[in-house]
């Protein structure tokens, strides 16, 4: 474990391996895991989401480079699902970053395919960014495409939520008709050198206005620990609205700068603190039902639960006498 504390192009292959350890949940990917979290809590988590064909990757990519190039930090990146099946710019975007960015030691890039499990990716990419931060990477950048509760999940992983959006559907924002407008920290309004900026910008703050009253400790849908919150009592954070052009430099000195001022803000807030207690909580739930469903199967036979489910299905039995039935041995 100790080749992993300073990350540089030689053990870029032993922290991949450990990794794969990990996404596959193997015996030893568990035991790292366990060896990293001591070592994590370092890095701030940046998650990057938007509706697909936005410029995440592009900007992610961007982003990385610039934040390089000042030199000061170093980078991880993230990328969820890059096998999108909606563009096939995902695949362009990739290959283009693996040109700029995989010859540098201070950063690390790796891509995770979906899983089939509810919540098996959301676990998986818990695991994959602990063992980053862990390695010592300062900054963590996780794109995800924002759809779907899996991505709302990975998305509450990050400190800092970025949500993307693009000109080019008229005045339609993706991110309204995902629901994920609501999650961010900054919105990005990326493709400015497109026509129709100017509308969905304009929309985009709109929005913002409208949903802003809804918003609690500063980020919506955050709901979980508030016995802190005569502590903390926060001033509002207004989510800044920032054009970019990601496929040129144009807009990143802007979110460099805001992705640093909303760190100092949760920093300073005490909001850090407790959204990293509810990330742990959340973490510490999933991880007790998985264990607690996995340990039930082992110990269950397949034949017993047809047997039971047999009666429920014929309404002899309700599904929660089931659940009493089959988990007797568990008490
Ligand atoms: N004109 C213009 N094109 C851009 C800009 N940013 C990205 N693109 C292009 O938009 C396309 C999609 O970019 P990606 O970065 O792959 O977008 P993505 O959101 O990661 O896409 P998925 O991962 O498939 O959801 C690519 O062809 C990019 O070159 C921009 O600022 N301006
Ligand atoms: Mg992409």
């Amino acid at each position: 474990m100790r080749s992993f504390e300073s990350p540089s192009a030689a053990n870029k292959l032993a922290l991949s391996r450990l990794i794969s350890e990990v996404e596959n949940e193997t015996s030893a990917g568990k035991a790292a895991l366990d060896e990293c979290f001591t070592r994590s809590g370092r890095a701030h988590l940046i998650g990057v989401t938007g509706a697909p064909g936005t410029g995440k990757s592009s900007l992610v990519n961007r982003l990385a480079q610039l934040i390089r190039r000042e030199g000061k930090q170093t980078v991880a990146i993230v990328a969820i699902d890059p096998s999108s099946p909606f563009t096939g710019g995902a695949i362009l975007g990739d290959r283009v970053r693996m040109r700029d960015l995989s010859g540098d030691p201070g950063v690390f890039i790796r891509s995770m395919a979906s899983r089939g499990e509810l919540g098996g990716l959301a676990r998986a990419t818990a695991g994959v960014v602990q063992v980053l931060d862990a390695a010592g990477y300062d900054l963590i950048l996780i794109e995800t495409v924002g759809a779907g509760q899996s991505e709302v999940d990975i998305a509450r992983l990050a400190h800092t939520t970025i949500v993307v959006e693009s000109p080019g559907m008229g005045d339609d924002i993706q991110a309204i008709k995902a629901g994920i407008l609501e999650i961010a920290d900054i919105l990005v309004v990326n493709k400015a050198d497109r026509p129709g900026i100017e509308n969905t910008e304009r929309a985009l703050r709109a929005n913002l206005e409208l949903g802003y009253s809804h918003r609690v400790n500063g980020k919506a849908g955050h709901a979980g620990f508030t016995e802190n919150n005569a502590a903390v009592e926060p001033k509002d954070w207004v989510p800044p609205v920032i054009k970019t052009i990601a496929t040129e430099e144009s807009g990143f000195p802007e979110l460099i700068k805001a992705i640093a001022d909303h760190r100092d803000y949760l920093q300073n807030s005490g909001l850090l603190a407790q959204r990293v207690r509810e990330r742990l909580m959340d973490e510490f739930e999933h991880l007790l039902r998985h264990t607690l469903v996995q340990n039930w199967r082992a110990q269950t036979s397949t034949e017993r639960v047809s047997q039971v489910m047999d009666a429920v299905f014929t309404r002899k039995r309700s599904p929660a006498s089931a659940v009493e039935e089959l988990t007797r041995s568990l008490n």
